[in-house]
């Protein structure tokens, strides 16, 4: 029965190698992916996901969240160049009911992006809110270029998603006395951050597949999975005839 089962042993390990092998390549991949999970600020509600995929100053963004005001755009940026972090209710400090933009810079910075639609994404498009997003759940992707500040955010821990614009009134749409402190023309509803996540750096199994048509890197992450799906085909053919060994060993013993 013990050499039954040696053999598939050294069958497995066979199947092993190649597997870590191809593991050590995608390591030096050029692109590196990031996420940050997005939380609710000023009561909105907001939940989602942030994924970004960068390859030197090419970033390939995808934000999936739910929960932001139906029709009414919202902005929404990498910030760059403080904590890396986010604010949370509790830093409302000039206490008028909200989160501003403001209060929430020491947490993670200045604008270092600006995920529009289409056009301009330099911090210039901060408050374009005709080239933002206005569903209420979102589903955005785009890839374009970013500065060297923002590739560097990301590389050091510092880039930041933020989503603004939150009906904290419950009116349907931004209105209300208090006034941005971005632009007095405008309600604070409209640019008050309503959620907020800091990125980091993803595992390789949540690379999104949007990322797939450009680089070295993502070809490698196919062929990772390629080379997990051999391994896995040995390693159930290991077994099945390890198996199959023992029964005969099995068989062999009553008879
Ligand atoms: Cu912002």
């Amino acid at each position: 029965m013990r050499k039954a089962f040696a053999l598939p042993t050294v069958a497995i390990a066979a199947a092993a190698f190649p597997l870590l092998t191809m593991t050590a390549a995608s390591a030096h991949a050029a692109s590196s992916s990031y996420q940050a999970d997005l939380s609710a600020l000023n009561e909105s509600g907001v939940s989602g996901t942030g994924m970004v995929t960068l390859d030197g100053t090419s970033a390939t963004v995808m934000i999936e969240a739910t929960g932001l005001v139906e029709g009414a755009p919202h902005a929404q940026h990498f910030h760059i160049g403080a904590q890396g972090a986010c604010p949370t209710d509790a830093d409302d400090t000039d206490g008028d009911g909200f989160v501003s933009v403001t209060e929430g810079a020491p947490y993670y910075g200045d604008i270092g992006a600006s995920l529009t639609l289409d056009g301009d994404t330099s911090p210039d498009s901060g408050l374009a809110v005709d080239r933002f997003p206005t569903d209420g759940n979102e589903n955005y992707s785009r890839t374009f270029d970013v500065s060297e500040d923002v590739a560097a955010a990301f590389e050091d821990g510092t880039a930041v998603l933020v989503l603004h614009g939150v009906d904290k009134d419950g009116s349907g749409t931004y209105d209300g006395d208090i006034m941005s402190d971005l632009d007095p023309s405008l309600p604070m509803e409209a640019t008050a951050p309503a959620a907020c996540g800091a990125f980091a750096a993803a595992q390789m199994g949540a690379t999104p597949e949007g990322g797939a048509e450009t680089g070295a890197g993502s070809t490698a992450g196919v062929e990772q999975q390629t080379a997990i799906g051999v391994g896995a085909v040995a390693m159930a053919g290991a077994a099945a005839a390890g198996a199959i060994a023992y029964r005969r060993r099995q068989a062999g013993e009553q008879a």
